[in-house]
Formats: C-alpha cells, sequence, structure tokens
C-alpha cells in the first residue's frame, strides 16, 4: 500500500517540492490550504500536482478542527508541518499574528497528531533563524548552539521547537526537528532577498526598472536549494529514531557578495543600481548565519547537489524565461 503524506503549507516553496519529492517515491500527498480572496494563489505552485497524486482540503494551523479532521480521515504515516509566517521582517510587522501561527499552530497540530493518529512521525520545519547571534567559536551553529533569537519569527520558531521536543520525550511520540538554514530556488517568494534580487537584476537588464532598494547589504547567510533540503527533511522523518538535525551548506555569502554575483552574470555593476533603503531594515539584524551540518551528512548520508552558485544561476535563468 502507498504511503501517505500530510504537509501543512503545501503551497509554499518547501511545501510544493516535497510533494513532487513524495510523488516520486509513490506516496499519496494531502495538504491543506488557507482559504484568500484570490482562488488563483490558493493552490498555485500546486495546481500541475492536483488529481495527480496530490489533494488538498482547506484549512489552518489555527483552526485545530481542520487538522484533527485531515488527520482522523487521512491516517498519514508522515506529518509535515511546514506552514508559517516565514517572513523576519514582516514577524516585526504581524508579530502576535506570526506567534500565534508559528507557535501555538505548532502546539495544536502536535495535539491533534497525539490524540488522533500517534502512530504516525512528524516532522517540524525548525529554523537557523533560532540562533540568532549566537556563533560557536569556529564560526558555525550546530545542533548544540545556544539559541538567542532576534525576531518574533525567531522566538515563535524556538517555541515550536522545544514543544516537539517536549511531546517525543513526554508521550515518547516519533517527532523530530530539521532545523533548516536559508533555503532558495525560482519559487521563493519574491520578497526574500535571493528572489528579490534575482527577479530586481533580471528587469534592470531589461530595461523594466532602474533601481533596487535593500536593507542590511553586510548581513551574511548560509543559502542552499530548496530542494536539497525537502530530500533532507525525508530523511530526517525515516531515521530510526527521532532526532533532530541542522541542514545547511556551511557556506556562507553576505548579501552584498549576493548582488554581485548576479549582476555580474547579467554584465552589471550592482553598485549602479542598489540603493539602501531604512524600510527593509530590522529592528534588530541577524548579522551572520553559517551552519555545520555534520551530524545530518555523517548520520544519513546528506549532502546538498547544489552550489550557491548554481542555485543562483537556476534563479537567473528562471526569470530571464519570465522577462525574455
Ligand atoms: O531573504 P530574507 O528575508 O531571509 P531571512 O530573514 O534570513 O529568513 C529566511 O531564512 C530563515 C532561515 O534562517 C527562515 F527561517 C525564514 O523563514 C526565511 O526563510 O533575508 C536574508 C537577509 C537578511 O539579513 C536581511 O536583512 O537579507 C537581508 N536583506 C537585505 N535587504 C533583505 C533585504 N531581506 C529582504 N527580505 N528584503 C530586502 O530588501
Amino acid at each position: 500500500m502507498k504511503k501517505k503524506a500530510f504537509i501543512t503549507g503545501i503551497n509554499g516553496q518547501d511545501g510544493s517540492y516535497l510533494a513532487e519529492y513524495l510523488l516520486e517515491k509513490e506516496y499519496k500527498v494531502y495538504g491543506i490550504v488557507r482559504r484568500n480572496s484570490i482562488a488563483e494563489h490558493q493552490e498555485s505552485r500546486i495546481d500541475h500536482l492536483i488529481g495527480n497524486g496530490v489533494e488538498t482540503d482547506y484549512g489552518d494551523l489555527l483552526d485545530v478542527s481542520s487538522l484533527e479532521k485531515m488527520i482522523r480521515s487521512i491516517k498519514p504515516d508522515e506529518i509535515y508541518n511546514i506552514a508559517a509566517q516565514s517572513h523576519v521582517r514582516i514577524s516585526m510587522e504581524i508579530p502576535q499574528f506570526t506567534v500565534q501561527t508559528n507557535a501555538l499552530g505548532v502546539l495544536n497540530i502536535l495535539e491533534a497528531y497525539k490524540n488522533n493518529h500517534p502512530q504516525a512521525r512528524f516532522y517540524q520545519a525548525s529554523s537557523s533563524e533560532m540562533f540568532g547571534r549566537s556563533v560557536d567559536e569556529d564560526g558555525y551553529q550546530r545542533e548544540t548552539t545556544k539559541m538567542s533569537p532576534t525576531s518574533p519569527y525567531g522566538c515563535s520558531k524556538v517555541f515550536g521547537y522545544n514543544i516537539v521536543k517536549h511531546y517525543r520525550n513526554a508521550y515518547k511520540l516519533f517527532a523530530v526537528n530539521g532545523i533548516l538554514f536559508n533555503h532558495e530556488s525560482p519559487r521563493r517568494g519574491s520578497n526574500f532577498v535571493t528572489n528579490k534580487v534575482v527577479k530586481a537584476a533580471v528587469k534592470i537588464k531589461k530595461g523594466l526598472q532602474n533601481k533596487l532598494f535593500l536593507g542590511n547589504l553586510n548581513a551574511y547567510r548560509d543559502w542552499g536549494h530548496s530542494k536539497d533540503y525537502v530530500r533532507a527533511m525525508h530523511m530526517i522523518i525515516n531515521h530510526a529514531k527521532p532526532d533532530d538535525f541542522v541542514c545547511a551548506t556551511g557556506v556562507t555569502n553576505s548579501v552584498g557578495d549576493m548582488c554581485n554575483y548576479v549582476f555580474n552574470k547579467l554584465g552589471l555593476n550592482y553598485k549602479d543600481y542598489v540603493e539602501q533603503d531604512s524600510k527593509f531594515l530590522r529592528a534588530e539584524e541577524l548579522d551572520y548565519l553559517r551552519g555545520d551540518s555534520s551530524k545530518l551528512r555523517k548520520t544519513l548520508d546528506w549532502e546538498p547537489h547544489y552550489t550557491f552558485e548554481m542555485l543562483m544561476d537556476e534563479m537567473i535563468e528562471h526569470w530571464l524565461k519570465i522577462y525574455k
């Protein structure tokens, strides 16, 4: 019989790649989507999968009845909780909504899982943003690094991470955390910095835009490809014992480095086009992330297939096709 996976956030970047990956592995995939007023946006990243192995229903992490109904009727083998208010700067504008969704939402789905189908395995999308400014002496963050988040988003993710560990220990559930560093792709929302830069650089190249306004150019991030990271999620949930793993490339670049690479590829100098706008700065900045994923690499034999350059090239190609 086919294995069944239930994904919250199935219409997001990671949810859509994860659904595709699980379909390749012969899973039947179910997801919840949040109702919004533009019907076309509800399932835009997974349109091609609906009816081809993926089924969705309306639901929300803050609507426990929808979670219970889905989990009771599907009886999934694997539950992936990927839904979140995932934008860090926006979490400073809507802190209460962010914390309700990303913290209370995790508790809601854990309860629905524990009370209705505790035989399932549960994956929680935890984040490198939980580390905040903490860096080990060797310049990396890893599973043992202290967590000191610098945003409502980061604080909410620390709660999610801890409550998953608590439910694992207290109720003997197979509940795990993947602590994922930044991961991008052509499907990334264009208000995250990678896709914002690539899209704007291509538009500038095509004469469709003159300037690009950004926030902190000196922030360093460890950027990988979402496809590599959804593969890690599946490995982590299928490990012999429930455990938590960091997933990262181990390579860090600044936002300025990234602009330089992208504009250069298009034959442009980013310094001629990029300006700072304080509205894109954050109330507290997280300046540096670089992950050590040795545990994941050694235990589960994971390694990224994409380099930073391959990732950026794929995103550039994507926008070049759109603005041809
Ligand atoms: O692309 P970002 O918005 O991603 P951020 O804040 O690192 O968060 C992402 O990664 C986390 C993992 O660590 C996830 F948990 C989270 O859900 C999300 O996926 O910003 C990256 C960096 C930041 O330092 C930001 O200050 O880029 C800097 N930046 C500079 N100018 C900008 C801009 N970020 C955005 N979004 N827009 C700008 O104009």
